[in-house]
């Protein structure tokens, strides 16, 4: 079953910032769908759990350059 999550995201400051951070998620075995919006600094991933885990969510935005934190 796919999950959907949405994660807070820090350090953004141009479009091409949400290119970087939508490529580097979605080229992840398991990664559905990534969509980054600039405006709310929001990115929304669809995911099977059974292959990628949150964290290696996370930590594939953070070796782009950024910090995500599961939105509470
Ligand atoms: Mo834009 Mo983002 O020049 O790290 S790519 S600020």
């Amino acid at each position: 079953d796919m999950e959907q999550k949405t994660f807070a995201i820090t350090g953004m400051t141009c479009a091409s910032c949400v290119q970087t951070i939508e490529r580097a998620t979605r080229k992840l075995d398991g990664v559905m769908e990534s969509n980054v919006n600039l405006a709310t600094e929001k990115m929304t991933v669809k995911y099977d759990p059974t292959i990628v885990s949150m964290s290696g969510i996370t930590e594939a935005v953070s070796n782009a350059g950024y910090e995500a934190i599961e939105d509470t």
